[in-house]
């Protein structure tokens, strides 16, 4: 079942989830993502739990890839490709992104924004995962890049966004790791997309542990935002 924008125009919608041993919190995600979405693209980091299992339990027609777990950035670079909707939704497997906000998600690029960014801090959002490091080097990170690339964002490493599929591929990004929204977020301004941030609640990790760790993915983070400054 796909969609009907206000202009009347029929979309179809993709969701790209990236696993690595997600098995215990795939449960959280998959039973809640409406009737409405044509397509799920799991790009899993060969996990060693039964997380594919897990799926197939739940979506049997989930588009699975199984590729080495180089990060974050590579799993959605591979999930993208091999999405075919209008529009590409991407959220994460371990229960942080609720699938119930996804129609609200979708709104701003149904209406036609390119890009449907969502925000924790805006009004309305919120986050239970953020630790404190973290929410200090996101504050940080999002005032940088708003004063050297004259963005607006009110957040900034957070990954619950809808594309248009054009919008995508302007974007060409390469992060293979956490740094992938980053990347998203100053390249779609330099792009010159139409983008809407909507508030977003981010749940905790309902189980496991991040892989995130906050001082080698924050250099990272770090080094794109001065590496795409000083790139024409
Ligand atoms: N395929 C793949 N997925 C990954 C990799 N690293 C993290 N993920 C997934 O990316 C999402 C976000 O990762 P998470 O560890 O929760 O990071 P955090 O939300 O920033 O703390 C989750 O769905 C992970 O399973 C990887 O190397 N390969
Ligand atoms: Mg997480």
């Amino acid at each position: 079942m796909s969609l009907i924008n206000k202009y009347g125009d029929v979309k179809n919608i993709s969701i790209v989830i990236p696993t690595l041993n997600e098995e215990s919190n795939i449960k959280e995600v998959l039973p809640h993502i409406p009737d409405f979405i044509d397509e799920i693209v799991v790009v899993d980091g060969n996990s060693k739990d039964r997380t594919l299992e897990e799926i197939l339990k739940f979506r049997k027609d989930a588009k699975i890839i199984i590729e080495k777990p180089e990060g974050k950035g590579a799993a959605m670079k591979t999930g993208f490709e091999n999405a075919t909707g209008d529009i590409v939704i991407m959220m994460d497997a371990d229960g942080s992104h609720d699938p119930r906000e996804i129609p609200g998600l979708l709104e701003p690029v149904l209406d036609g924004y390119d890009v449907s960014k969502g925000s924790r801090m805006l009004p309305g959002g919120g986050s239970a995962d953020i630790t404190l490091f973290r929410r200090f080097g996101n504050k940080l990170f999002v005032t940088m890049v708003n004063r050297m690339y004259k963005a607006n964002y009110t957040d900034l490493c957070y990954g619950y966004r809808a594309f248009k599929k054009e919008a995508l591929e302007r974007m060409y990004c390469h992060s293979k790791g956490f740094e992938i929204e980053t990347e998203q977020s100053i390249r779609m301004r330099k792009a010159g997309l139409r983008v809407k941030e909507v508030s977003s609640f981010e749940a905790q990790r309902k189980s496991g542990n991040s892989n995130l760790n906050s001082l080698r993915d924050g250099l990272r983070i770090l080094n794109i935002i001065l590496r795409e400054y000083f790139k024409p």
